[in-house]
């Protein structure tokens, strides 16, 4: 039997792939089949619907002590485009977005070198007085370290000092890749690949999802990837607390990568890397094709190979946006709707739990 159709004859019988498996299906040329095998374990969990939310992007500061190589949103304090909402600025955008039909309001940073513990709490607690009713889906397991060492406390007892204040849930942000010589040259002042899960574990102890990302497409390996999809599957199987999953192709423009050679996705890559993820991430309920990113036309496409969510209306998006994503800042509930419906599939507008809103 040739590999891919052994691995089809295990998704078939709904066994687990191995990571020699996802590995075979990162070096296979055969799209369309992987796509298809894909779309069908997709299908089988999550039907003809493809999920969306109604939110709001909000980024209270762009200074951050950390040099990742890969950001071309971060800058040092002082200089110039370095910014840092005020708390009315952030409760400004809340209840605009909450105006516009926004359900949730996801909100993450740098990490600032001045900004006291109390500052994030304050923060949560000027979204929620705008509304009780908007989900916080804020602060990536890098911020929630941060704030570890700057409030002197464990991580338990962060998590449930911002819960108290208002947080929500956790985006996915700060996974990059785990894989430590790639990190290392990647972003190597950042926490290791065992810290953020270990925020992660944690939170998910504490009753808080999250999501979990995986930046690719810049000086990592297939192995590489299928190595932190392990990671997280492994933690999955212990806590249960990942809601989704969310590749994030790498764009280069204004980073200090942007002149290494640096191994930059295409359709292709970017499409096999959501299918693997559907195939291989056997316990995420969610694949998300981040539009932001990926870009419409290839997050429309992605909805055939194995994505069910879209993310959101976002409304106004920096971090990749500044790395020269080509994709608009936002879009509109009918602009999500409409390419849903032409991928031919069901278009649900959820809250950030996955609960129906409408249909
Ligand atoms: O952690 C930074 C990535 C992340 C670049 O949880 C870049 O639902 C590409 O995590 N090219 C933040 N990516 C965004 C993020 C996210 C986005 C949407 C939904 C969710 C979710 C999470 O953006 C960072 C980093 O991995 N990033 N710079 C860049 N040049």
């Amino acid at each position: 039997m040739s590999p891919l159709a052994s691995i089809t004859a295990k998704v078939l019988a709904g066994d687990r792939l191995s990571d020699a498996d996802a590995l075979c299906l990162f070096e296979s040329h055969d799209l369309a089949a992987i796509g298809e095998l894909a779309a069908m374990a997709n299908e089988r969990r999550n039907g003809r619907r493809v999920c969306f939310n109604v939110n709001r992007h909000v980024n209270y500061t762009n200074v951050c002590v950390n040099r990742c190589r890969f950001c071309a949103f971060r800058r040092d304090q002082g200089e110039e485009g370095a910014y840092l909402l005020a708390v009315e600025e952030i409760r400004a955008a809340a209840a605009e977005a909450l105006r516009q039909g926004a359900t949730e309001v996801h909100m993450v940073g740098g990490l600032h070198p001045d900004l006291p513990f109390d500052a994030y709490l304050e923060m949560l607690r000027a979204v929620k007085s705008v509304s009780p009713l908007l989900h916080l889906k804020a602060f990536t397991a890098v911020e929630i370290d941060h704030l570890s060492r700057i409030g002197g406390l464990p991580l338990r007892d962060v998590l449930l000092r911002l819960r108290e204040a208002g947080l929500d849930s956790l985006p996915g942000g700060g996974a990059e890749i785990f894989a430590e010589p790639v990190r290392e040259r990647l972003c190597g002042d950042k926490i290791s690949g065992a810290r953020w899960l270990e925020v992660m574990e944690t939170a998910h102890r504490c009753g808080l999802r999250s999501n979990a990302t995986m930046l690719y497409g810049h000086l990592e390996s297939p192995g590489d990837r299928v190595a932190h999809m392990a990671r997280l599957r492994e933690l999955q199987d212990r806590t249960g607390g990942f809601q989704a999953f969310v590749p994030l192709p790498f764009q280069a423009e204004n980073t200090p990568l942007r002149d290494e050679a640096v191994r930059v996705a295409g359709g292709v890559d970017d499409l096999k890397t959501v299918a693997v993820a559907r195939l291989y991430l056997d316990n995420f309920a969610h694949i998300k094709a981040y539009w932001v990113l990926l870009g419409e036309k290839i997050a429309q496409v992605a909805l055939t190979f194995g994505a069910d969510d879209l993310d959101g209306t976002v409304v106004y998006e920096r971090i990749g946006h500044e790395a020269g994503a080509g994709s608009p800042r936002g879009m509109s509930r009918e602009g999500i709707v409409r390419l849903i419906r032409k991928a031919g599939r069901e278009p649900v507008e959820r809250d950030s739990l996955y609960n129906e809103v409408r249909r």
